[in-house]
């Protein structure tokens, strides 16, 4: 809670082009949260760094991370939009709660046996210690909901475990947490391999749609994408291929299952595909167009980084105060 409003916290990494994954697992959800929470969207360089980034890029994508928040709807006037850096009490915080989290708990993290296979030659502690991080991001806000994808599940758990351990030790510190996850853009998964994961990070540019693709090239891509031998449209076990494309297509227009096997009835997996991809393409029409419209505009951008770290700060700082008072730091101010 902040002054009695609910508060809703969720980041995005600056890490690579977004993908439909981080639209319809997080970004699209954001919005509605806008009326009855306060809502606090962070552009979450500091996660970046986990794994090597070049600076430039990192500098760029931070700017269109920031610049696709306001083109997916989030007005900033009703939402506090900022970068992670601008605002120190993330990592101030982090390192408070580096110190009630265990070693054992870290190990069990999905993400970091995932990432640490990827980046061998690179298993930093930062990578390790990712999910304390993010547990300050939320915890700094007296965060109550927390929409993201469901890989994202894991660590919003560990945040709310170590939420409560504080509490235990110092009554009514941390709101304690709730992951939001949606229902059909929960897990969006690759297009040439639709076991895995669709993530930004992704070699293979024909597995990944991009927030930012052209709309020939988002047909062409749904054309290609892997499914079986079958022919008709229906969800089913093991038919992973048609089930991310029925669940992407349910996500876009709002249909559910039954509706989508039903007009596809008597149409092959052909026709289905090409049907994805222009509702994926019509959909994301408007975000880009106002997605060019904001980035030509870097100032602008920078007035709005500005005041979310503001806004943000004000906030954080509080928090952080009532930590180091309730923790036994001298305060001198
Ligand atoms: P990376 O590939 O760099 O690890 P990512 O694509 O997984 O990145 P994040 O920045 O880690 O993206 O995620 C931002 C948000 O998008 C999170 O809430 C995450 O759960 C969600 N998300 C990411 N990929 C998907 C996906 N394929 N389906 C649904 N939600 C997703
Ligand atoms: N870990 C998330 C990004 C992230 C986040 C957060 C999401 C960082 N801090 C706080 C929700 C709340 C990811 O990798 N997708």
């Amino acid at each position: 809670m902040f002054n009695n409003q609910l508060v809703s916290f969720s980041g995005i990494q600056p890490s690579g082009n977004l993908t439909i994954g981080n639209y319809l697992g997080a970004l699209k959800n954001f919005a509605s949260y806008s009326e009855k929470y306060k809502c606090f969207y962070c552009v979450v360089d500091e996660h970046a760094i986990t794994v090597r980034q070049n600076p430039a890029d990192l500098r760029r994508r931070t700017y269109e991370t920031l610049a696709l928040y306001l083109a997916a709807g989030l007005d900033p006037e009703k939402n506090t939009l900022y970068v992670q850096s601008h605002v120190h009490e993330h990592a101030e915080l982090a390192w408070i709660l580096n110190c009630f989290t265990m070693f054992g708990e870290l190990s069990r993290m999905t993400q970091f046996k995932d990432k640490s296979a990827k980046h061998a030659d690179n298993i930093n502690a930062g990578l390790f210690t990712y999910p304390v991080l993010m547990a300050a991001d939320i915890l700094l806000y007296q965060t109550d909901v927390v929409p993201v994808g469901i890989d994202q599940k894991q660590h919003v758990e560990i945040c709310r475990d170590i939420a409560q351990r504080l509490n235990q030790i110092y009554p009514d510190l941390f709101t304690v947490p709730e992951p939001v996850i949606p229902v059909h853009g929960q897990k969006i998964m690759s297009l040439a391999e639709p076991t895995k994961k669709m993530s930004k990070s992704d070699e293979n540019v024909n597995a990944v749609v991009y927030i930012l693709d052209d709309r020939d090239t988002i047909v062409r891509k749904f054309r290609r994408a892997v499914t079986d031998s079958d022919t008709v449209v229906r969800y089913a076990e093991g038919k992973d291929g048609i089930n991310n494309l029925i669940n992407i297509y349910s996500s876009f227009t709002g249909k559910n299952t039954e509706e989508i096997e039903r007009e596809f009835d008597g149409k092959g997996y052909g026709d289905f595909k090409v049907a994805v991809g222009e509702v994926c393409a019509d959909a994301l029409k408007p975000v880009q167009d106002k997605y060019y419209e904001i980035l030509s505009d870097k100032p602008a951008l920078e007035a709005q980084m500005k005041k979310g770290a503001e806004e943000a700060s004000y906030v954080a700082r509080r928090t952080l105060s009532k930590v180091q008072k309730k923790l036994g730091f001298v305060q001198v101010r």
